[in-house]
């Protein structure tokens, strides 16, 4: 079962260069920062160096954002701005391979999610948003709304394409212009993105990519020049922007961590349950800010799902992420595996039990096999922190009140899942959860039309939908 099997993609599909530069003003420049190397977590080879913006790179960014806001993108028909939009959408698809390999070659999740969910999802954002560009007099808001101006977005490396087009698509599709910053550990699809907005024809400066750490994201985030901030990343990032934005009149929403609690009543499908659990914690190695990371059950089923669960995941296999049948990648960096371990070894040091699959780790990368924790008490640590991995801790419920109160007993609120027969339950407890989302008898279901976000910690502000819309638009 666990034979590998030799990568069948290979580094050709992905066009990887040696060497890859910033986009500004419609051109790739060399940074003023120091190069960054980013690391394959599969193999932990270097792939490639990409040069990183200094302070002044990012005043460039924001004054070519600025004049092609003025000049061009703030004043063209939201249906001119629509074709281009549309033909981002395209690209997206036809250059969709070579997206889709060099994702996984990049952040370490299986080829076949980035084939069959980043790069899709990514080219469905472009599509919808090209939609609405010349739809935005909705709800009263006059037949020419305002855009906002230059947008400052900062987003992570766990969807690092898919990211970038929630945030990019409705900036531009509402009339403003972009400085984004991909983040450290997987700036290459953003790069080749940029590549596909020259191809697309799109003025110079509407789109500029500025790879780097964290000091290129408070550079942007600080920048006078810059109307609204949209920040995908961490709750302690995000707090730390939230209080340098104070008193300065620019727009923000952020999209932070969770703690999500996927709930599973006595009633509920178990087998269809088990799928959507496993999904819910190991989907993309559990890098996902909505992940199902506690997981609730109904006491009276918890023994019956435990061994169903355990079976399953011991069936997935752990692997390079371009092989296609690997279920779980590699986790994205060292640093990042490091937290999930010390997660985890807080978790058995107080009292926790622990249970890994035993599929075989591959020698070299960033690996970590999938974990299910139970007999966790909720103040545990792994019941309280986000992991952020692909560990689960599983807690017991009696009651419906007993679930809701659960579920809510954490600072975050971005998703919850409930597994259930009864409609008129999946009803109720979705207005009782404090959670921007809520899945019924399914988990990690993304759509453009859908706003997503969250409540509490977990930050506030939605992308997708039409709420999505009103983060880009003066009112
Ligand atoms: O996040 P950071 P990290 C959570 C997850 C993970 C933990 C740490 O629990 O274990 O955060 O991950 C940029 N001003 N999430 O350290 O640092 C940074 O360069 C402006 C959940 O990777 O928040 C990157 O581009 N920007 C989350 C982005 O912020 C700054 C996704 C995210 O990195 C900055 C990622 C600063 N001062 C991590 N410092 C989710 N909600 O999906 C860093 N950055």
């Amino acid at each position: 079962l666990w034979e590998y099997s030799p990568a069948p993609e290979s580094r050709d599909i992905a066009n990887l260069k040696p060497n890859y530069r910033m986009f500004v003003d419609g051109q790739f420049v060399e940074g003023e920062g120091e190069p960054l190397k980013t690391v394959n977590p599969s193999t932990e080879e270097v792939l490639a160096e990409v040069s990183t913006a200094s302070s002044a790179d990012v005043d460039r960014a924001v004054k070519a954002a600025r004049r092609a806001y003025d000049k061009v993108w703030g004043r063209m028909p939201g249906s001119e701005r629509a074709k281009y939009l549309f033909r981002i959408a395209r690209l997206i698809q036809e250059r969709g391979r070579e997206l889709a390999v060099l994702e996984s070659l990049d952040n370490g999740k299986p080829i076949k999610e980035s084939r069959d969910v980043d790069v899709p999802t990514a080219a469905a954002h472009f599509f919808y948003h090209a939609g609405w560009a010349d739809k935005l007099d909705f709800a009263g808001y006059g037949p020419d709304p305002k855009p906002l101006g230059v947008a400052g977005q900062v987003i992570p490396w766990n969807f690092p394409l898919l990211m970038l087009a929630w945030k990019i698509a409705p900036a531009l599709a509402c009339g403003n212009t972009v400085v984004l910053k991909p983040a450290e550990t997987t700036p290459l699809t953003a790069l080749v993105f940029a590549e596909i907005c020259q191809q697309a024809g799109l003025p110079a400066g509407v789109v500029n990519i500025l790879p780097g750490a964290g000091d290129v994201g408070a550079e942007i985030v600080n920048h006078a020049g810059i109307n609204k901030i949209a920040f995908t990343g961490s709750t302690e990032v995000g707090k730390l922007i939230q209080r340098s934005l104070a008193g300065t009149g620019k727009k923000l929403t952020l999209e932070l961590g969770g703690k999500a609690a996927n709930i599973v009543f006595d009633d509920a499908p178990v087998d269809q349950a088990v799928e959507g659990i496993v999904n819910g914690i190991f989907f993309n190695q559990g890098h996902v800010c909505c992940a199902g990371s506690r997981l609730l059950v109904q006491e009276s089923i918890v023994d019956e799902v435990m061994e169903k669960l355990r079976y399953r995941v011991s069936t997935l296999r752990i692997g390079d992420a371009l092989d296609k049948n690997t279920d779980i990648g590699a986790i994205n960096s060292k640093e990042q595996l490091a937290r999930i371990r010390e997660l985890t070894e807080s978790g058995e040091a107080e009292g926790a039990d622990r249970w890994s699959s035993s599929c075989p780790l591959p020698d070299k990368g960033f690996f970590f096999a999938p974990t299910v924790f139970s007999n966790v008490h909720q103040a545990m640590r792994i019941a309280r922190e986000e992991i952020f991995g692909p560990v689960l801790s599983v807690l017991t419920f009696r009651t419906p009140d007993e679930a809701v109160a659960k579920a809510n007993n954490t600072p975050y609120g971005l998703s919850a899942g409930i597994w259930t027969e009864k409609g008129s339950r999946i009803l109720w407890m979705s207005q009782k959860l404090r959670a921007g989302v809520v899945w019924a008898n399914t988990f990690n279901r993304f759509d453009p039309t859908a706003p997503f976000g969250g409540y509490q910690e977990s930050g506030f502000g939605r992308e997708g939908g039409r709420a999505g819309l009103e983060a880009y638009l003066d009112v």
